[in-house]
């Protein structure tokens, strides 16, 4: 059994989407980011950092020592999902660096100039240069995107955890000032994984379900 700490936002749905698609067993814990509850102490026992998601595998990461094993920062859940279940990575060495590449574009370039895009184009005090520096590197990035996508189905090879953690990005092209049909390439892209009955699932998270 894993325990999820998350909420509805971008990177907490990266880790619902795999342990979704790897149909693992999981409990969800809500850690609700507009009041505060990442800064609290107990939460931060599991994440020093006071960001989501976190997870906690109880059975511990295999081997001799199977104490839980708590983890955060998302990029690292999805590796670690990855290799627990021999999913969504390529098996051959130089596909599956390839495919860590693209998580890593997400993890130091999506998430994070997407993430000040999002801060700046929606605050309440409308700083111009803010505003322009991010929308201008997210609409950047959106065209590496759809540049690699013309030739290439998913991120790399098929549907892997590079594609799962960029998706929920995407998903708030309206928040980076988008229009999907700018980038045809990353449209089809975008509506493949989409469909997919997991990332659907983890996209409408459901507060209620919630332990
Ligand atoms: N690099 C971290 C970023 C985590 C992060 O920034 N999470 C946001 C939600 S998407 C958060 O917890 N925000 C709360 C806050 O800013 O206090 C990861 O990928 O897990």
């Amino acid at each position: 059994m894993i325990d999820l700490y998350t909420y509805r936002t971008s990177n907490g749905r990266k880790a619902q989407i795999m342990l979704e698609e790897c149909g693992l067993d999981y409990a969800l814990h809500i850690v609700d980011i507009t009041r505060g509850e990442q800064g609290e102490p107990a939460f931060r026992i599991i994440n020093p950092n006071g960001r989501i998601p976190a997870i906690v595998d109880r059975e511990g990461a295999g081997g001799p020592d199977s104490a839980p094993l708590v983890l955060f920062e998302s990029g690292a859940i999805l590796l670690y999902l990855a290799q627990k279940t021999g999913l969504f990575l390529p098996e051959d060495e130089k596909d599956r660096w390839r495919a860590v590449q693209w998580l890593m574009f997400q993890m130091g370039g999506v998430g994070p100039m997407f993430g000040q895009a999002h801060h700046f184009r929606r605050a309440q005090t409308q700083v111009e240069y803010g505003i322009k520096r991010y929308t201008t590197e997210a609409r950047r990035l959106w065209g590496v995107l759809d540049g690699h996508l013309a030739g290439s189905e998913f991120m790399h090879g098929d549907y892997s955890i590079a594609d799962m953690a960029i998706y929920p990005w995407t998903a708030r092209y309206d928040w980076q000032g988008v229009a999907l049909e700018e980038f045809p390439n990353v449209k089809r892209w975008f509506e493949a994984v989409g469909a997919r009955p997991a990332v659907a699932k983890a996209m409408a998270i459901n507060l209620a379900e919630a332990a």
